[in-house]
């Protein structure tokens, strides 16, 4: 199963919104397939698994066992289902990682096997299979993106500076460098009017290869100035605001109501347009909203050590939250918080 998850990894970067899938075939302790899902849209892993057995070891098939880091499919999706292959090539013993939420399997791949006499360990390394697909579960089981909060802050945990709404460079080059690896990550990056405005954020992931991110701001008042970096062309970005809803090139105006759940309004627009994932980067105001209304997975801190500043905006306060690691980039402290409330996982 580690290995299943292993070939899984292969494909960050290239499958979402599909999960990343592994998977191994197995005859008596030995390899004799392995195949992980690639590309969106192209064969699941246990299609490559099964082509990948050498003409000599075609005749172990049925006597072997086929591990897969998630519950075979069930459905006629972009290609057939991968319990139907399993059942047709006479695979006795499926070990599953974890079940797939999809709407479409759900269960429905394992009473698929199981109703045609394939024999189902199911939840091997279950954890590790559901944090490999930490955002495609959530989004399906929770009916919501993953949601990821993100803030640098001072040794005296400030977030902006003297007069409370300035800038201040707080992470240095490699965390910099680390965020960009962040948002590339995910399916889309937030920011709120202020930071918008002050810190005239391009929120792409220019130091760093992969993806940009679909960006999100809000804007309830549309007062934003068009010169922004956030509306450049080159990523599309979704304003969210009280006065209008529209599309126009790259820009989707998408219309919530002026009231106190906005955040709410913002997650569920996210589900609505199959947006997975989400990085909010701030400001305090609008990470605190997420917060205050346990709404989020992941908290992601960055604390300079070295800097220190007297007033200034102080930065988000966590209710609940797990330390779950903590490391140090050079001058830069990294922790990495869990919600115990929200853990899909
Ligand atoms: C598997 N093995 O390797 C993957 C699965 O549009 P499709 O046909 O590619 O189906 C996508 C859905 O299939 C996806 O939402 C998830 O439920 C499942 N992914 N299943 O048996 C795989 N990638
Ligand atoms: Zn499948």
């Amino acid at each position: 199963m580690q290995r299943c998850i292993q070939l899984a990894r292969s494909a960050a970067g290239y499958v979402a919104p599909n999960p990343m899938v592994g998977a191994v075939l197995v005859h008596e302790n030995r390899i004799i397939g392995e195949g992980y899902h690639q590309q969106y849209g192209g064969p699941h892993a246990e299609v490559h698994c099964v082509n990948s057995v050498k003409e000599a070891d075609r005749h172990l098939i049925p006597q072997s066992t086929i591990y897969v880091s998630l519950e075979p499919c069930a459905h006629f999706g972009k290609t057939p289902p991968c319990a139907d292959l399993i059942i047709e090539k006479k695979i006795p013993h499926v070990v599953v990682g974890c079940r797939d939420p999809f709407k479409q399997v759900d269960g429905k791949g394992v009473e698929k096997l199981q109703a045609a006499g394939v024999q189902v360990t199911m939840n091997v390394l279950e954890q590790d299979c559901k944090d490999l697909n930490k955002r495609f579960i959530t989004f399906h089981a929770a009916h919501r993106p993953y949601i990821v909060l993100k803030w640098a802050q001072t040794a005296n945990g400030k977030i902006g500076g003297e007069t409370g709404g300035e800038r201040l460079l707080i992470s240095n080059d490699y965390t910099n460098r680390l965020v960009h690896k962040w948002r590339s990550e995910e399916a889309a990056i937030l920011v709120g009017t202020n930071t918008a405005l002050f810190d005239d954020p391009s929120l792409t992931t220019r130091l760093w290869k992969g993806a940009n991110p679909v960006r999100l701001v809000v804007d309830m008042n549309l007062r934003l100035p068009s010169s922004l970096q956030l509306f450049n062309k080159q990523v599309s970005t979704i304003v969210f605001n009280s006065l209008q809803h529209e599309e126009q090139d790259n820009l989707l105006y998408y219309q919530v109501t002026q009231d106190v759940n906005l955040v709410h309004q913002i997650v569920h627009a996210l589900y609505q347009l199959k947006i997975q994932s989400v990085l909010v980067e701030g400001g305090a105001q609008l990470l605190q909203s997420f917060i205050d209304e346990g709404l989020w997975d992941e908290i992601r801190v960055i604390t300079n050590n070295e800097m220190v500043v007297q007033h200034g905006l102080p930065a988000p306060r966590m209710h609940t939250g797990r330390l779950h690691k903590q490391e140090q980039l050079f001058s830069d402290t990294l922790q990495y918080f869990m919600n115990p409330q929200t853990l899909v996982l």
